[in-house]
């Protein structure tokens, strides 16, 4: 098996992120490079003076890591700036929200260019390099104008625009170029793949052939390869001590009442005000469940230097508690909303304890809480999973009740719905959801990615930069 090289922005270590708030990649990435031996290279998530590119190396876990620091200036430019102002809102279909400066696109440029030239002496010829999400899009260009005839693949996390909200983008022909650099891009969803291709296709002089694209001399595979969880290993966690007292707890904390449950990053993408509204409407039409069920919404802060996730944070907390003060009663509170991040295991108590899992992201690459949710149900008497149609998981868990996050009237039902649902429902439900899971968890996901790559064909000559 060659050796993996992953590339993502962060790179966080499974113990580092027991606690706190872990992203789905963090526990994604640890399964495969564990597997192979491998290196992940990324940028430590701290701030030097003047950028060296000194890399310090690690090994947690058995995963061997290799960090470097950045200045400030790339990181208000590249990070705060091109990644989560410009591509994560554009991503994710927020044209609203997307902010668009030269200063964001050099910085980006600048940070992709330092990646290369750090990680390329880590690369030995026969290493199979995989880069990760959109922090990185040009990184397999900036490899290949250093000489790397390495195979060399993208997985994109997040969902990809249609056409007509990339070419916002001053230099959307050049982003998606450099794509073709890479031997495999693999989406989360075949939805995300399509728009890719209808781009391909309206905006480059390719030859697109099944799920090949060539453009030049280059051959990309564009792979739809659903990221899963270590279900196994999510499954015996929610059997553990910690997952059955935080289970016992939340059960004796609300006895006779029915909790569902929300957890998410804090970010515009998840839906929240949304959700929160669509709650207050169920409230409003079924009078006789109040005071029977409960929210709670579990919601670590994320991404606090960028202005409008400042802004989502303050609405959240005033509708929690306007919705509070309508609803409560001296024993009730109808929302309980908390900005911490648990641990796994008590995620899982809490998971299981809900007789609804409320996942409703505006727009989501995967979603893996949707995943975990269904882990960790008890499958004599499993909870039901509302999921949004606009999440990447969606495609997958055909077996929860899907709803359109933009109507609060068609969450407010399908709440309704999943708190009504007889037994055999729910068990036939959650066994086609289980099933999915445990074949397509995240050991298929790399493995299936990994294989692709490996079968990539013979690379193009190498186009050293002038
Ligand atoms: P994220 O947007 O971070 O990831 P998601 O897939 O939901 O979204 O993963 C979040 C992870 O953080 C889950 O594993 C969850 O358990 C954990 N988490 C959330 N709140 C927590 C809390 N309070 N305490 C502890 N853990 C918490 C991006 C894309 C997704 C895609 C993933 C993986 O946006 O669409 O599914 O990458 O590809």
């Amino acid at each position: 098996m060659p050796r993996l090289i992953a590339i993502s922005n962060r790179v966080q270590t499974e113990t580092e992120g027991e606690t706190a708030n872990r992203g789905g990649l963090a526990v994604a990435l640890a399964a495969g490079l564990r597997a192979s031996n491998g290196i992940w290279f990324g940028w430590s998530g701290e701030q030097t003076e003047e950028f060296t590119g000194q890399i310090t190396f690690r090994r947690a876990n058995g995963v061997a890591t290799a960090t470097i620091d950045l200045e400030a200036q790339d990181i208000e430019e590249y990070y705060n700036g091109f990644a989560n102002r410009t591509l994560w809102p554009l991503f994710h279909y927020r044209l609203d929200l997307t902010e668009i400066a030269r200063d964001f696109a050099g910085g980006y440029a600048r940070v992709n260019h330092r990646f290369a030239e750090t990680v390329g002496p880590l690369i030995e010829p026969d290493d199979l390099v995989w880069v990760h999400d959109y922090h990185l899009l040009p990184l397999g260009q900036q490899l290949r104008e250093r000489g790397f005839r390495n195979r060399i693949g993208f997985f994109l996390h997040i969902p990809w625009p249609p056409p007509s909200l990339l070419i916002s983008l001053p230099d959307h022909r050049e982003l998606v170029e450099s794509l073709l650099d890479y031997d495999v891009v693999g989406f989360q969803s075949e939805e995300w793949r399509q728009a890719f291709m209808d781009y391909v296709t309206a905006h480059l002089d390719a030859d697109i052939d099944g799920e090949i694209v060539s453009f030049g001399n280059r051959r990309t595979r564009m792979l739809v390869c659903p990221i899963g969880l270590d279900t196994a290993d999510f499954c015996s966690a929610a059997h553990s001590m910690a997952a059955k007292q935080s289970q016992t707890q939340l059960m004796v904390s609300a006895v006779g009442r029915d909790m569902i449950v929300g957890v998410d990053r804090l970010d515009y993408s998840k839906g929240l005000q949304e959700r929160f509204i669509a709650y207050q409407q169920f409230l409003t039409n079924h009078p006789e469940l109040c005071e029977k069920v409960s929210l709670l919404q579990i919601a670590p802060p994320s991404r606090g230097d960028v202005p409008s996730y400042q802004q989502i944070r303050a609405e959240l907390n005033a509708l929690s508690g306007s919705i509070n003060g309508e609803f409560a009663t001296i024993d009730w509170v109808p929302i309980r909303y908390v900005n911490h991040g648990y641990s796994r295991e008590k995620l899982f108590g809490i998971y299981r304890a809900a007789r609804v899992g409320l996942v409703t992201p505006l727009r989501d690459g995967m979603n893996l809480v949707a995943k975990e949710y269904v882990a960790a149900q008890d499958p004599a008497d499993p909870g039901v999973l509302v999921l949004s149609r606009f999440a990447g998981a969606a495609a997958q868990l055909e077996g929860a009740v899907i709803v359109n996050p933009h109507s609060s009237e068609d969450m407010a039902d399908g709440i309704a719905r999943a708190l009504a649902m007889p037994l055999a429902e729910r068990q036939e439900r959650h066994k086609a959801m289980f099933d999915c899971i445990v074949k397509q968890d995240v050991h298929w996901w790399s493995k299936t990615f990994m294989e692709a790559l490996e079968k990539a064909g013979p690379k193009p000559a190498a186009r050293l930069l002038p």
